[in-house]
């Protein structure tokens, strides 16, 4: 009954035949191209090129660069045995080998990664042309790469000729008109290149011409401004004519002066503009247009913006053509100039913020209470941009909600003061799209006021925003609840990378706080590039570090100089660097922190007694399960906030010793090590009963206690016991907060309990991660209950529906349940895990992670007890594969038994694993589970 038909049995016969028939052709084919081709092109090849975290980068003032790029082969197993590197200051010459500035030489080495840069001092403002090859372990020599440019900014404070310039307005005008400022310039001679230097106090939008320089966002980001300010370098060439040209820029107020929190004028109260234009013509001369006092200033259609309260933009002020040279600005007025120092400026090494994906309205809505209400389907980050004609005099005004209320009506109490409105001032000219410059909001819906009319959803869209991090990691499961919480949590980074981790991006927050991007630093490592956003952010942490060597609560910091040093905040100090040495292998990150990471330590030290944390100010374990409104049932979560503080210590501690080990610094593992050993001994004292039990009998003190290691060995099973023992008395629910959510599933996971890990994971009632998507959610919410379950919305004076801590459970998704892992010694992926943990009834795990050497992918199926694992390990790399439940002998890629497939370098059995060392290629394995644990 069960065996095929004698139909299906020929048309497989026939596919069989055609397969073969196909494979034979295609193997024929390659004959010939193998013939005609010399050997390296059909195999090893080079491609991926980066600088310093960017592609062909314009602008950076790194003087030794790093190089990366990635390996191609059609051969399995194939790993890097020497690299060359050459450098030239021209692309033709440098194709052909000729005036080069910086040679390696053939290098063995199997390095791919941040290779530095060891020439000639390098120069501003040159591009710099690159190219590298490869030979491989199979004897191949790749061709050379493509060559690609990176090109250097202004490196002396001198090279800035420009003056900073302001408006003659009174200082102190916080969401005031935004001022325009603007010259002309005449070009009488062809121009070769041109590249413009740009920065503000604010932010600012810069136009050329008519047209608009680059495509940026909020620039020039938001860094410590006090002691740094990024400019952007842009190649402007095309934007230049013959003739008079004219050239304009406009102001926002942006985190220089404009709200955060609940200061202003933070960094300075007056707007400033600082514009150096250097051109090259065809014959090598050179023309300088900078800033000055020829410059004039009006104020034109942005009559306010704030990032809190969104912006006006009255079409009745436009000062039509203002960038234009056939504009008369006469009636414009001198610009003031203004005293400010170059010596703070930086090039960037993030990436901007960008517009990225656009959103048709999902449905249009008019409320019980009668407003008219856009639903763009997902909550997102940006602004909506509107196409109209309109009549003179109209106003339109856009506010912004996350959610609705029970009732269905327009909800905005959760963004607390922020009034996150765009208002519109039309004239009714011609149809076009009216979108905000300085300002965005945190929305999924939009309420719709002076249309008039019916409104036309055709001509609205929203545009997301947010920094121009290049998307690395896909995690697709058979469980579409699972597959919604994995874009709840890519959205709640999008949301909230903009220029600065943020803990959300609608109410008047919005601010870097360090708690929240410690804890969600290595899930977005996954879903995202983020070396260089976390790199640039680092900096900013280590510069606004107070001296004594705590860490404020947000970075940039705008806040007093007391909100500082808090356990799982300033942690961020040791963590987030930590992190990038591990998922980036970069090392050099972790040395430019090393200092700052060993300040935060030795703040903690200092203001211990006996290796004792427990004074001072501690959020604790923010965000906890508790059951509203009272707790007499005693439920609640609480966990003591100086056990936290302590296993925080420890951490941070132990991740000194770790760093110090990979920069070769033996004195400080030494010191560190014996404090660790002190700081565990306290914690043990503290808060440890003789029994075993953590003072705080709660899940997040487990796990601290468990993930850091604080007990001795003999005492870990039984306090992981005592976890597995309060989920079940939570009936299955987790009860952690921000410092202990990242852990839970890791912990777990460590100590024998998969199965529990995944309950937690699938759980769909509150407080789990599945409650919010069962209630619709789109994004991380601050709170497991932002929804009750009864539609009420909680206290609105916390209720985030876009704040990604608790979106850390990502990490286990793709690091535990994908199984894909870097090896901590052979960082950066050079050396990879993949051990998928199959569970929760999951038919199917598919990720993907585009790492420094390449893509990465582990899919698992699983059929009955029949596990179909594919595996990709990219060249230069080699990976441990680990299949759970399996015996060699079951274990087959095709028909081939496990151990006659090429390029597996090991096999090992560990308990119920088969471990598989394998270099690079794909690897398509398949046993059955059940029968492999029966000893087949
Ligand atoms: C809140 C923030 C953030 C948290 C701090 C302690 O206001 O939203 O998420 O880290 O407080």
């Amino acid at each position: 009954m069960n065996g095929p038909s004698h139909s299906k049995n020929n048309k497989a016969l026939y596919i069989r035949f055609n397969k073969c028939f196909m494979q034979a052709r295609w193997l024929f084919t390659l004959m010939i191209l193998t013939a005609t081709i010399p050997a390296f092109a059909q195999t090893l090849a080079v491609n991926g090129l980066t600088c310093e975290y960017q592609r062909n980068p314009v602008g950076i003032d790194i003087m030794r660069p790093r190089f990366s790029w990635k390996l191609t082969s059609s051969q399995r197993n194939t790993m890097q045995t020497a690299y060359e590197l050459r450098v030239g200051s021209s692309a033709e010459a440098l194709a052909q080998g000729k005036d080069l500035v910086y040679q390696t030489g053939k290098v063995s080495s199997d390095r791919s990664t941040f290779v530095e840069y060891e020439g000639p001092q390098l120069r501003s403002r040159m591009r710099y042309f690159w190219q590298v090859r490869v030979w491989d372990d199979h004897g191949n020599t790749s061709a050379w790469s493509p060559v690609n440019y990176w090109e250097m900014a202004l490196l002396d404070a001198a090279d800035w000729t420009a003056k900073w310039i302001g408006t003659p307005n009174p200082a102190d005008t916080v969401n005031g008109p935004s001022p325009l400022f603007r010259t002309t310039f005449n070009l009488s001679k062809p121009v070769r290149s041109a590249r413009l230097y740009i920065t503000s106090h604010g932010v600012y939008e810069c136009f050329i011409n008519g047209r608009r320089v680059g495509n940026d966002h909020f620039t020039p980001g938001w860094t410590s401004y006090k002691n740094r300010l990024q400019y952007q370098t842009y190649d402007v060439t095309t934007l230049l004519t013959s003739g008079t040209n004219a050239t304009g820029a406009v102001l926002g107020d942006g985190w220089y002066r404009g709200q955060l929190e609940k200061w202003k004028n933070i960094y300075g109260k007056e707007l400033a503009l600082l514009y150096q234009l250097e051109i090259t013509h065809t014959d090598g001369s050179k023309t300088t247009i900078n800033s000055d006092g020829k410059w004039k200033t009006s104020e034109g259609a942005i009559r306010s913006s704030s990032f809190y309260d969104g912006e006006v933009y009255d079409t009745r002020f436009e000062k039509k053509g203002w960038d234009l040279s056939t504009y008369n600005d006469k009636a414009w007025r001198p610009v003031k100039m203004m005293a400010a120092d170059q010596s703070k400026l930086i090039a960037p090494v993030g990436p901007p913020v960008k517009k990225h994906e656009v959103f048709h309205p999902a449905k249009l809505i008019i409320t019980p209470q009668k407003d008219t209400v856009i639903d763009f389907g997902q909550n997102l980050v940006g602004w909506v941009t509107l196409k109209m004609k309109g009549r003179p005099n109209q106003i339109i005004k856009l506010e912004h909600a996350e959610v609705l209320d029970k009732a269905g009506n327009f909800y905005t109490l959760n963004l607390r003061g922020a009034k996150c409105q765009n208002k519109f001032v039309l004239k009714g000219d011609a149809e076009r799209t009216y979108e905000p410059h300085f300002t965005y909001q945190g929305f999924r819906y939009v309420r719709i006021k002076g249309y008039g009319g019916k409104v036309d959803t055709s001509k609205i869209r929203a545009v997301a925003l947010y920094s121009d991090m290049a998307p690395t990691g896909t995690l697709v499961t058979s469980n579409p609840l699972l597959n919604q919480l994995q874009h709840n949590i890519q959205w709640g980074q999008k949301g909230n990378f903009v220029d600065v981790p943020t803990d959300c991006p609608q109410r008047d927050e919005r601010l870097g706080w360090t708690g929240d991007a410690q804890a969600f630093s290595r899930t977005a490592a996954y879903n995202m590039n983020v070396n260089g956003f976390f790199s640039k952010w680092l900096k900013d942490l280590s510069i606004d570090q107070r001296e004594d060597g705590a860490v404020p609560w947000t970075i940039p910091n705008m806040m007093p100089k007391t909100s500082a040093g808090v356990a799982g905040w300033s942690d961020v100090s040791t963590i987030v660097p930590w992190n990038m040495y591990l998922v980036y292998g970069d090392k050099r990150l972790l040395e430019q922190q090393y200092a700052s990471m060993k300040a935060w330590v030795g703040y903690i030290q200092s203001v211990s007694v006996d290796n004792l944390w427990n004074t001072g100010f501690q959020f604790g374990d923010w965000c906890f399960y508790s059951p509203s409104p009272t707790d007499d049932s005693g439920k609640a979560a609480v966990t003591d906030k100086t056990l936290i503080a302590e296993a925080f210590y420890a951490h941070s501690t132990q991740i000194m010793i770790d760093a110090a080990r990979v920069l070769g610094k033996d004195d400080d593992v030494k010191r560190y090590s014996d404090l660790l050993k002190e700081i565990k001994k306290a914690f043990m004292k503290e808060y440890v009963t003789p029994n075993g039990r953590t003072v705080s009998s709660t899940q997040t003190a487990y796990l601290l206690a468990l993930q850091f290691d604080l007990l001795p060995e003999d005492q870990r099973q039984q306090l992981a016991d005592r976890l597995v023992k309060n989920i079940s008395d939570y009936g299955n629910h987790l009860t952690t907060g921000f410092l202990g959510t990242p852990y839970l599933c890791h912990v777990l996971t460590r100590f024998g309990h998969d199965d529990i890990a995944y309950t937690l994971l699938l759980q769909d009632t509150y407080p789990s991660w599945l409650y919010p998507v069962k209630k619709g959610a789109t994004t991380i919410w601050e709170r497991w209950d932002g929804i009750k379950a009864n539609g009420d919305l909680q206290d609105p004076s916390m209720n985030s529906f876009n704040h990604y801590s608790y979106g850390a459970i990502g990490d286990w998704m793709y690091r535990v349940m994908a199984g894909i892992n870097t090896d901590d010694v052979r960082t950066g992926y050079k050396r990879i895990t993949i051990a998928p943990h199959p569970g929760g009834n999951l038919k199917m795990v598919n990720a993907q992670l585009e790492t420094g050497y390449g893509q990465v992918s582990s899919k698992w199926t699983l059929n009955g007890d029949v596990m179909n694992l594919t595996v990709t390990v990219p060249v230069n790399t080699t990976a441990l594969i680990v299949l759970p439940k399996a015996a060699q002998v079951a274990v087959t890629e095709g028909d081939r038994p496990v151990k006659e497939v090429d390029a597996i370098r090991d096999i090992k059995k560990d308990g119920q694993d088969l471990k598989l060392e394998v270099g690079s290629g794909t690897y398509n394995l398949k046993y059955n589970m059940a029968r492999s644990m029966a000893g087949m």
